[in-house]
């Protein structure tokens, strides 16, 4: 179990000296940005919603393929206090939505990984949720 976690992590770390390396080659990841639609979230079963834009245009990007979702509470030095996030059917082009239990009130990172179609490499970002009572 330890040793296939290693060889996924090392995996991932030679994807993403590939993906540095390429990025000069005119991959557009870099363009793409997710933005929360509401900063804080009440404690508790939570929805979060966020958009996928391309920053050049502003436009919302539909149909991405989101593979990797993490919602911890590393903003309050708890990095290793993490809860369950499950994609939801978007109901709006470009908008993801997130159930999440939310267990603590605070701040909460939620790291998201995507493909965008047409691009190669990854989109990945960590945005920053505040929890309120
Ligand atoms: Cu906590």
């Amino acid at each position: 179990m330890k040793s296939y976690k290693c060889a996924r992590a090392l995996r991932a770390a030679l994807i993403g000296v590939a993906i540095i390396g390429s990025a000069s080659a005119g991959a557009g990841v870099k363009d793409y940005e997710f933005q929360l639609l509401d900063k804080t979230v009440k404690k508790g079963d939570a929805i979060i919603s966020v958009r996928l834009i391309h920053k050049p245009d502003g436009k919302p990007v539909p149909n991405a393929v989101i593979f990797a979702t993490r919602l911890d509470m590393a903003p309050e030095g708890m990095e290793t206090m993490k809860t369950t996030v499950e994609a939801m059917p978007s109901t709006e082009p470009g908008v993801y939505k997130f159930k999440a239990a939310v267990t603590m009130e605070g701040g909460w990172q939620l790291s998201l990984g995507a493909k965008v179609q047409g691009e190669t490499g990854t989109v990945e970002n960590k945005l920053i949720i505040k929890a309120t009572p």
